[in-house]
């Protein structure tokens, strides 16, 4: 930065001459910490901020977190640990979402359910799409028991997907609902694939298509089939406008299920019988 300075010379040299103009060069202003420039990767930390902070000064972001370094300390984080204040979500993820990564008791979702920052990436073909084997699975938005609208592709990125879909009514799914923990028609059958769904090694979204009243789900039948069948980390999501359940091309006959990959794409279903996802599932935990 330069400034431009006027300053008028005294009449101890000569009266005659114009004013002088005089190009100073400014320095950088010195930042928070009292050093200036260097700032190698852009993050807004020169070097000696880095030095302070423990931080690479060729990687913007130390702690993978999609936080750059220099933002971090601003919101009240600790650019070398990723989830600062420990609530599951990354810092960056946070604040991408309009949380505050600083306070373990404000989530991306209340009840704790995974978040995936790429699912744009995903290739959505859309509501109402009958998929098949090799299809990807259409996005879709469920409630939650704490009435929080939760992302189907949120569970993508990490592994396997199990998808089941049930009424809130019918024995057949009680059976499925039970049968990783032993209880109903079920029990005993594809023990590694239960194993594997109570363990949390495959997530478990269970989309409530209707409640036990035969109308739309939502909250509420959520929190009910939830307190029917505790089950630590499935996520029961009510389909108030049934757009999930026809993916499948079951609407109407419950249960239902499909197993999934990490990029949403069909491995199994089962439009007439739900057993095909879970012999799949067990397949894969041989
Ligand atoms: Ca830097
Ligand atoms: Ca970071
Ligand atoms: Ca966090
Ligand atoms: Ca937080």
């Amino acid at each position: 930065m330069w400034l431009l300075a006027s300053c008028a010379l005294t009449s101890e040299l000569s009266t005659d001459l114009p004013p002088a103009v005089v190009i100073l060069p400014v320095p950088p202003a010195a930042d928070a910490l009292g050093t200036v420039g260097n700032d190698v990767d852009g993050d807004g930390l020169d070097a000696d901020e880095e030095a302070l902070l423990d931080t690479d000064p060729n990687d913007a972001d130390t702690d993978d977190d999609r936080l750059e370094d220099g933002d971090e300390q601003p919101l009240g984080c600790n650019p070398r640990v990723a989830d600062t204040d420990g609530d599951s979500y990354l810092d960056g993820d946070e604040v991408a979402t309009g949380h505050d990564a600083a306070d373990a008791s404000d989530l991306i979702y209340t009840l704790g359910w995974p978040y995936n920052p790429f699912k744009d990436e995903i290739a959505d073909p859309g509501p109402g799409s009958v998929v098949g084997v090799g299809e990807v699975m259409p996005a879709f938005l469920g409630i939650d028991r704490a009435a929080e609208a939760v992302h189907l592709y949120d569970f993508a990125g990490q592994g396997l997907v199990f998808v089941t879909f049930s009424v809130g009514n019918c024995v057949p799914c009680d059976d499925v609902a039970g049968w990783p923990s032993g209880s109903g028609a079920y029990a005993g059958l594809w023990p590694d694939a239960a194993a594997a769904l109570t363990s949390g090694d495959v997530a478990w979204v269970d989309v409530l298509v209707l409640g036990a009243d035969l109308l739309a789900a939502g909250a509420t039948d959520a929190a009910a089939w939830d307190a029917r069948w505790p089950r630590p980390g499935v996520a029961v999501l009510a389909d108030p406008s049934n757009l999930a359940g026809p993916s499948v091309g079951v609407n109407g006959i419950y249960p239902a299920a499909m197993l999934l990959d990490a990029n949403m794409t069909v491995i199994a279903l089962n439009p007439l019988d739900w057993t095909v996802a879970a012999a799949a599932l067990q397949a894969t935990f041989p």
